[in-house]
């Protein structure tokens, strides 16, 4: 096993220091009585004495202040400008599954743009029997479903390719959101249209100045492609794509479209900036490899991770993380303290669904040594998530997209993580 550090190798005091820290069991569970009365028990609190907010206060809930810190950041150096960017999603703070729209992450190649539902209008033109437009109103008229699943940016994890880079899953992981989609699938629509049987292909394109053109291939948009007026119960941000965006479960985050105008089908593929000279794999002999839409599956552990340090000191420690896959569904996730020499299975929130995301857990009695924390997660095709070192095998070293290899968090015995590489 090789590990390199990120920065500075560790320090002994460091270790000390973390030798030294207390533990057993939870401590708060079994120490109250010897510490003394808490006057938090024993003494009216100031909110127990007065009257809270009332209802109307605020007519759309925010997040109480003390929870300030969960939201997306940007990587500053990453990009020129904000109006073509990304920032990344607090994954790190959070739990559960859905992402809450409100801090899913963000990529825009010409900004976020305000459209109203009654400005928009999603036309379908090329080989189908009638060219078609319809407004807001008429999405809303016929059948709908409503489904989850996990968006990824194909550059997530793309910084870390040469050796650990960024400290933090929210900086390493984050250009990742999973939501609750409502709205009509795009077979309904194609079908309202008939497509004609030289018709191989579709075209998306978005309605802001970039436009984010994009080729599927037929038998994916007749598979399971949505197009969405609702995330997680409510109308889209107006960053993802407000009032309809289309949803391409399990491929790649840039062909689902946002701000969804035109919908052309067509004999071959279109060719667009975003599939040749952008999401393209260029491989160690040169060659580039296109057509690589689908995400494979990948995990990583949120907490403890850099930016959830383990505050408690040895004992019960909550390891949990996210997996995912865009063929199928998360079967399992192995979870190894000891940088992949020995894994342990980690217990799921609930059994896997079909490219959503996957919440695991595991419940570990924590030495206070330090780890090499990693996940690994397994696929319904019996697919297992690579090291590094089996990813380079097959793809070099000039890749950006598509990295989904396992993570390295070094768990420090103060309880601080940092991002390694260990291959
Ligand atoms: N119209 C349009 N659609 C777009 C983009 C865009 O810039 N314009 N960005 C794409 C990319 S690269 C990604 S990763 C996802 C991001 O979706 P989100 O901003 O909701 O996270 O939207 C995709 N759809
Ligand atoms: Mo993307």
């Amino acid at each position: 096993m090789t590990v390199r550090f990120k920065g500075k190798p560790p320090s002994r005091r460091a270790f000390l220091q973390g030798a030294l820290a207390s533990g057993g069991a939870i401590a708060g569970a079994t120490a109250a009585s010897a510490a003394g009365p808490d006057p938090l028990i024993t003494e009216k609190q100031e909110w127990a004495q007065a009257t809270g907010e009332g209802v109307d206060a605020t007519p759309y809930g925010l997040p109480i202040q003390f929870e300030s810190d969960v939201v997306r950041r940007n990587v500053e150096w990453l990009t020129a400008d904000t109006i073509s960017s990304i920032n990344f999603t607090p994954i790190h703070a959070l739990d559960g599954t859905i992402t809450p729209q409100g801090c899913a992450f963000e990529r825009h190649h010409s900004g976020a743009i305000e459209l109203r539902k009654e400005d928009f209008r999603l036309m379908i033109n090329g080989l189908v029997d009638r060219e078609l437009v319809f407004t807001y109103a008429d999405l809303e008229r016929f059948p709908r479903v409503t489904r989850t699943y996990f968006l990824e940016c194909a550059a997530n994890t793309g910084m870390e390719w040469a050796g650990a880079q960024l400290n933090g899953s929210q900086f390493t992981h984050g250009m990742i959101h999973n939501m609750e989609y409502t709205g009509v699938t795009l077979r309904t629509l194609l079908e309202e249209a008939g497509v004609k049987p030289e018709g191989k292909w579709v075209m998306v394109e978005g309605a802001d100045a970039s436009s984010n053109a994009r080729s599927i291939p037929l038998e994916k948009a007749m598979d399971d492609c949505l197009v969405a007026f609702k995330a997680n119960g409510e109308a889209l941000r107006m960053e993802h794509g407000y009032p309809v965006r289309l949803c391409v479960p399990g491929w790649e985050g840039n062909m689902w479209v946002k701000w969804l105008r035109r919908i052309e089908v067509g004999d071959a593929p279109w060719e667009s900036r975003e599939e040749t000279s952008k999401y393209t794999d260029t491989l160690e002999d040169g060659t580039s490899r296109k057509w690589t839409w689908v995400m494979d599956a990948k995990s990583v552990v949120t907490s403890p991770s850099p930016q959830m340090p383990i505050t408690h000191g040895k004992g019960p420690l909550v390891i949990t993380g996210l997996a995912w896959s865009g063929r199928g569904a998360i079967t399992g996730v192995d979870v190894s303290i000891d940088g992949g020499k020995n894994w342990k299975e980690a217990r799921l929130a609930a059994p896997g669904q079909d490219m959503a995301l996957t919440r695991f857990y595991l419940d570990h009695d924590w030495d206070g040594s330090e780890m090499f924390l990693q996940s690994r997660a397994k696929d319904s095709t019996g697919y297992v998530q690579p090291t590094k070192t089996q990813l380079r095998e097959v793809r070099g070293l000039n890749s950006i997209y598509h990295n989904n290899c396992i993570q390295t968090w070094w768990v420090k015995p103060n309880g601080e993580a940092e991002n390694v590489e260990v291959s």
